[in-house]
């Protein structure tokens, strides 16, 4: 039998006992050790063998993950443990920790209720660390901390015990710190973490020991036993006396909530249904019997089975062949074929699945990530899940071979399914297509799956930086005519107020949202009450306002109208690059009273017009991705690591020093960074840490736009020269 299966035998009767099942996510900084504690979990609870953990590493089963050492997809798995005499079912999700990677965790911290925050105790808490906790607060998932690699701090920093639980306290303040300011209520309600009571632990993934306070109590191992024994090279007594997997996982049982009481807190972050409504009690309670709430968080490609749909039942009981419709599809049935977990590469088939539980199915056909599931007609869906950074560069793919054309098409809207933090823009007239991804890794491991798994030969592109186009300054009102000359529309663009720009990236406003409510949401941001009311279209960070009263026939022209609003901003004037934070009103318009002479070919060319052209006469701005950066190094390193950011257009805002090591924290924009890793590496003789994170768009510098501009131009095959408005109206 293979090992997943055997497992499940275990784990499938506490499926069914809600009280007794902890999700919980692992997640840290990039190589805190999240995968080597996860494997010794399995280990310790017999899941499998010890000697393979930490050094296989199970739960990194792909080869890209295993070759370069780092995990890419996060995986699931999961374990019984005794507690008090109880056996307690956990079901946990490695996550990665690399940032290209992130969405993943992202998604992993909605289908769990507890996170095991990890911390390298010699690397302390790192930008990614403050990253993924601010991901588990916003979801409403509760964290411990456990913090790892202490043998480090005695063997290699050479610290002494009493420098080594001052260290240790260190980390867990600046924990503390963290979740206060994230959320300061949650804290006070008694998720401030305290060694005292076993919310915090201290040890080593690798050599498989860890204490904490309680557990400290019954087997008798103290920080002295911990600084001693590590220094004499015994970390095998350590692993004996006090054992990871029984230290962390009595306190995920103790400390992280069993799926009853997380729903019931956190149905009202994630969910803003009715809460008295069949579904909105049954999630509210966790209860298998009322109507089915899935909500997919990842989607995965299985040779055999085809697609594989992973997600977070909240309700309901899941079985082989039961109807379900995805929300925000046509109402089609979806028929379950498998209902199973999966056990790190392993997916296993169950009988049924209960709420409370992490389901993976096949059969749900409509489904992409984020999909809501149930078996209702009609439901509220979830609230989507938000990535906090956005692709920020690209590659153009070709097929190898005429013949692989259309399937490469087939693969790329599948890629764009599996992984929703990947923005693919099919050309199928010129066979040029477009992968944006959040940084060359991420690009790289797509590119290379497209030909190891899908079997497509692809050419690729180097990567190039994503650009933005933004309005800075007010235009208009700009007059655009059609080209028959009977149809006039008179807009004005500005740039979008920041409060504006803010709501709509938190999603606390949509086009979705009831309009009342709506209105009443952006007349607080600022906008005045006929404004909010005008309100037409929000795409990405760009709205319309149609700002006219009682113009004939406009109504039946404005679908025509917000589709050359689409056009227009899918690729600015300057460099086809898509529109960003801009507001435009429609002020006026002139309609020819005959139908026939206002169709598509009249309206769209006219309005995209005017909006191009307002774009140029507002003073039309190029944006690109920064990305900050922090730099970790020796004190006598800190000028070599300042120049590599000052060097690369780049600022420093922050110098901090912690004894002898310097962190280095500053922003530089990502056409910079190419070949950073490997400068910095020898500016500083191979002493630097550091670590990239998405850092918004700016705009580019005036000295160098214009080489910008033509660059990409060139690269589009566009007209060698700056546009003018001129290019788009007349009489400007
Ligand atoms: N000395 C020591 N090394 C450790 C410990 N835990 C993990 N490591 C090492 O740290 C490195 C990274 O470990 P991983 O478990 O892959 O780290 P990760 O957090 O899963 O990494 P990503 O998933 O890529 O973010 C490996 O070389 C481990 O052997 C520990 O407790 N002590
Ligand atoms: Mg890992």
């Amino acid at each position: 039998m293979a090992r997943g299966a055997k497992i499940v035998e275990r784990v499938a009767p506490l499926m069914d006992k809600p009280v007794r099942i902890r999700n919980i996510g692992i997640v840290a900084h990039i190589d805190h050790g999240k995968t080597t504690l996860s494997d010794s979990l399995l280990a310790g609870a017999g899941m499998i063998s010890e000697e393979l953990a930490g050094k296989q590493l199970f739960m990194d089963s792909d080869e890209e993950e295993q070759s370069r050492g780092i995990t890419i997809d996060a995986s699931n798995v999961s374990m019984v443990h005794e507690y008090e005499g109880q056996e307690y079912l956990i079901n946990m999700i490695d996550t990665p920790g690399h940032v290209d990677f992130g969405g993943d965790v992202t998604r992993a911290m909605r289908a769990v209720d507890g996170a095991v925050v990890l911390v390298d105790a010699v690397e302390g808490p790192m930008p990614q660390t403050e990253t993924v906790l601010r991901q588990a607060l916003k979801e409403g998932v509760r964290p411990i901390l456990f913090i790892n690699k202490v043998d480090r701090l005695i063997n290699e920093l050479k610290v002494d015990e009493t420098e080594m639980q001052i260290r240790l306290g260190k980390v867990i303040d600046k924990i503390n710190k963290l979740i206060k300011g994230m959320n300061e209520e949650m804290y006070n309600q008694g998720w401030k973490l305290e060694a005292m009571n076993g919310s915090v632990a201290f040890g080593s993934a690798l050599y498989k020991w860890a204490v904490s306070v309680p557990f400290m109590k019954t087997s008798n191992v103290s920080f002295k036993d911990v600084y001693e024994k590590c220094k004499n090279n015994d970390q095998k007594w350590l692993a004996k006396q006090s054992p990871l997997c029984a230290v962390i996982l009595d306190m995920v049982v103790r400390h992280l909530p069993n799926p009853i009481d997380a729903q019931k807190r956190r149905i009202n972050v994630i969910w803003h249904g009715d809460k008295e409504s069949p579904e909105g009690k049954a999630m509210l309670t966790c209860d298998p019997s009322g109507p089915v709430a899935l909500m997919v968080t990842d989607i995965s490609f299985d040779p055999h089975a085809g697609e594989v749909a992973t997600g977070r039942l909240f309700s309901g009981t899941l079985h082989r062949g039961l109807e379900l419709f995805v929300m925000g599809t046509a109402k089609k049935g979806n028929r379950l074929q498998q209902v199973g977990v999966f056990m790190g590469p392993e997916r296993v088939e169950v009988e049924k699945l209960l709420a409370g539980n992490i389901a993976a199915v096949t059969g749900l056909h409509d489904a992409i990530v984020g999909s809501t599931v149930t078996n209702l007609m009609d439901m509220t869906p979830f609230e989507s899940i938000k990535h906090y950074s956005e692709p920020v560069m690209t590659v153009a793919v070709e097929a190898k071979n005429m013949k692989d054309l259309p399937k490469l098409v087939e693969v790329l809207r599948q890629v764009g399914k599996e992984d929703p933090t990947v923005k693919v823009t099919i050309h199928e007239e010129t066979g040029e297509h477009l992968i944006s991804g959040m940084g060359e890794l991420h690009l790289e491991i797509i590119t290379h799956r497209i030909k190891r798994d899908k079997g497509v030969e692809i050419v690729t592109s180097e990567p190039i930086v994503v650009y933005r186009e933004t309005v800075t300054g007010v235009a208009g009102p700009v007059e655009g005519k059609s080209p028959n000359r009977h149809n006039r529309f008179y807009l004005v663009l500005s740039p979008l107020p920041d409060a504006i720009a803010t709501l709509i990236r938190n999603g606390d406003i949509s086009m979705n949202m009831p309009e009342v409510e709506r209105r009443a949401v952006l007349m607080k941001a600022g906008l005045t009450k006929d404004e909010a009311k005008g309100l037409k279209d929000i795409q990405g960070t760009c709205v319309f306002l149609d700002m006219t009263k009682g113009v004939q026939y406009l109504n039946e022209t404005m679908e025509l109208v917000l589709e050359a609003f689409h056009e227009a901003i899918a690729g600015g004037p300057l460099a086809d690059e898509p529109v960003q934070n801009m507001l435009v009103k429609l002020v006026d318009v002139k309609l020819h009273e005959d139908a026939i002479h206002r169709g598509p070919g009249q309206v769209i060319p006219a309005v995209r017009a005017a909006v191009k052209a307002g774009m140029l006469l507002g003073g039309d701005s190029l944006m690109e991705p920064y990305q900050k950066i922090q730099i970790n190094v020796p004190a006598d390193q800190m000028g070599n690591a300042t120049s590599q950011i000052q060097g690369r257009r780049g600022q420093v805002f922050d110098i901090q020093s912690e004894g002898d090591s310097i962190a280095v924290i500053g922003k530089a924009p990502v056409a910079e960074l190419f070949g950073f890793a490997s400068e910095l590496r020898s500016a500083t003789e191979g002493r630097a840490m550091w670590s990239t994170e998405f850092a918004g768009f700016e705009v580019v510098p005036n000295n160098i736009v214009k080489d910008v501009v033509l660059a990409i131009r060139k690269r589009k095959g566009l007209k060698l020269e700056m546009p003018r408005p001129s290019d788009y109206i007349d009489g400007v």
